[in-house]
């Protein structure tokens, strides 16, 4: 039943771990040999596995592990994806329906502790309800706001028989997203784009998700209007376009943030108003009206109070509000932002000697010619990232935004190179984060994934020791990180592996990656206490960026002034 299922809703891969719980599954699996399933090393690599396999190729995910501790390990991707509105189906063993509720071996409530972070889940008590709730999960999971979903099914439930039929439509009547945007709703922002004199588009991952590239670009073109993007909208509109003022927010470029702050008119598109996006919530676009575009109405008006809310899928409203937005030019404030970004040019990389990890990452743009897809870490090396490559290949950054997780890199990447086999993945790693899901490097080499892998070696918990270093009086605690050495890691791996301690073997240690046929695994021992910048001070507006020193020298924060909140 879950195998036919499967095959039904189109899936090739399945991210798993078997178990008790699920052992007659795996029992029935060499049946379907169109059922590729990949043996991760550690639960939380399956789900997160699922995810970069989702997020590279905009289909499901699918990820397995048995009861009990196989489906907590899953928790930290659930929730992952949740947070990104990415669609995995996570399917998980429990004990057989007599030992449920009997603290029995192996037993925990996955379905009670996934509720919060699921669009929906199931525990399936009956083996004749399989294939309607598969049918569910994957159009609930697909459709909407895409996001993950649960489906719980008991050992003796798997073995159990009935007749099956896969039912060819969903009965839903509590569920039905709107996708067109009200015409009446449109008509006002139209009208709203049109009179303004300083209009902003913030564009987010739900432009990705829809795949409204196309749609976005008219718009930007038609009415000259500049875009910022969120860390998960980065990707969505090409980043060497002119009308392209980068990502906004905590790291954000200060010009971008600048924009916020000056518009008169924001237009927001797929994206959820996060606080580092948005920093200080009240001191947000103070001087804007909102558009707010989204397909989850229960993201209208939650951070921020909109003036013009549109529930509808991104692709869907943008064709209909381009057609009634006339054709205009904002010069003066296309040139004032021009200017911001003369006098802001925090995308430049120090001259210096050192290994720094922005040019190791300006490097990996440079060799792969912005083509390939990045996977990173979460921490320092993700704002370098998502600041010094510059994507302007629709979906190709891939990274864990609302959840920040550690340890996400390693098998997202995993997953993405899967999914996409004939693109060019690199996995950009922290220290620290590479450490918490390492094991996937012997699924990598088991299943001759050739991921690319440059850890971006600081010897800290790169970001958290930021902090410290700016807020906490410098005082560095439990941030200095001792690491194996990685070189001899990917050996033992099995997988080719270099150190580069020096400017000058970049370029070639990167080429050298890229000539393997398989996997490879860079250790850059960047500059041990480099800082990302801009940065937007915790509990401050997006207008009081701090930017690079412009010595070599640190910078010096009174931390008495600013508010301290969790990292
Ligand atoms: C699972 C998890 N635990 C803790 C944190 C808090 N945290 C955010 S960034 C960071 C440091 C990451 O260190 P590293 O992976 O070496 O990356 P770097 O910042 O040095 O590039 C930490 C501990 C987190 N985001 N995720
Ligand atoms: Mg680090």
């Amino acid at each position: 039943m879950v195998c036919e299922s499967l095959l039904r809703e189109g899936v090739e891969v399945i991210f798993g771990f078997p178990g008790g719980a699920v052992l007659p599954f795996f029992d029935t699996l060499p049946q379907y040999p169109k059922l590729r399933h990949i043996l991760v090393r550690h639960e939380q690599g399956a789900a997160h596995a699922a995810e970069g396999y989702a997020r590279a190729t905009g289909k499901v995910g699918v990820c397995l592990a048995t009861s009990g501790p196989g489906a907590a390990n899953l928790v930290t991707g659930i929730a992952d994806a949740h947070l990104d509105s990415v669609p995995i189906i996570a399917i998980t063993g429990q004990v057989a329906r007599p030992f449920i509720g009997k603290d029995a071996f192996q037993e925990i409530d996955i379905t009670g502790i996934t509720q919060p972070i699921t669009k929906h889940n199931y525990l399936a008590l009956d083996v004749a309800s399989l294939p309607r709730i598969f049918k569910e999960a994957f159009y609930l999971a697909r459709t909407g706001r895409p996001g993950p979903l649960l489906i719980d099914i008991p050992r003796d439930v798997f073995i159990e028989q009935a007749e099956f039929h896969y039912p060819n439509k969903v009965d839903l009547p509590g569920y039905k997203p709107t996708l067109q945007g009200h015409p009446a709703q449109i008509k006002k922002a139209a009208k709203l784009i049109n009179e303004v004199q300083r209009p902003l588009i913030i564009a987010g991952r739900g432009v990705i998700i829809s795949a409204a590239y196309a749609e976005l670009k008219e718009l930007v073109e038609k009415a000259q209007i500049p875009v910022v993007t969120t860390l998960l909208g980065i990707s969505c509109f090409p980043e060497s376009h002119a009308l392209s003022y980068g990502m906004l927010g905590m790291h954000g470029m200060a010009y971008a943030n600048f924009a916020v702050n000056d518009a008169d008119l924001i237009i927001a598109i797929g994206m959820r108003f996060d606080d580092r996006a948005t920093a200080k919530v009240s001191a947000f676009a103070p001087h804007a009206k909102i558009i707010h575009i989204d397909i989850d109405p229960a993201e209208i008006g939650k951070n921020v109070p909109v003036d013009v809310p549109i529930v509808g899928d991104a692709k869907a409203v943008l064709q209909k509000l381009n057609k009634q937005v006339t054709p205009t030019q904002h010069i003066d404030w296309v040139r004032q932002l021009d200017d911001w970004r003369r006098e802001h040019q925090a995308i430049n990389i120090r001259d210096t000697n050192h290994l720094l990890p922005q040019y190791v990452i300006r490097q990996i743009y440079e060799v792969t010619r912005g083509e390939a897809i990045i996977v990173t870490g979460v921490g320092q090396n993700q704002m370098w990232a998502a600041q010094h490559y510059w994507y302007d290949k629709p979906n190709s950054l891939i990274s864990s935004g609302g959840l920040g997780t550690m340890g996400f890199e390693l098998p997202a990447a995993l997953g993405a190179k899967i999914g996409r086999p004939d693109e060019t993945v690199w996995c950009i790693a922290g220290d620290g984060g590479f450490q918490m899901t390492i094991q996937e490097l012997a699924t990598i080499v088991q299943e001759k994934v050739a991921v690319k892998i440059a850890i971006m070696n600081n010897g800290y918990l790169g970001m958290v020791r930021q902090w410290q270093e700016l807020f906490y009086g410098k005082r560095y605690v439990a941030t200095p990180l001792s690491s194996p050495d990685f070189v001899k890691i990917a050996e033992a791996y099995g997988l080719g592996g270099l150190r580069v301690k020096r400017k000058e073997e970049v370029v070639p240690a990167i080429q050298k990656a890229m000539a393997e046929a398989g996997p490879f695994l860079i250790d850059f021992e960047i500059e041990p206490e480099e800082n990302v910048y801009p940065m937007v001070p915790p509990g401050a507006s997006l207008s009081e960026v701090i930017e690079e020193p412009k010595k070599e020298g640190k910078v010096v924060t009174d931390s008495a002034k600013l508010p301290v909140s969790n990292i």
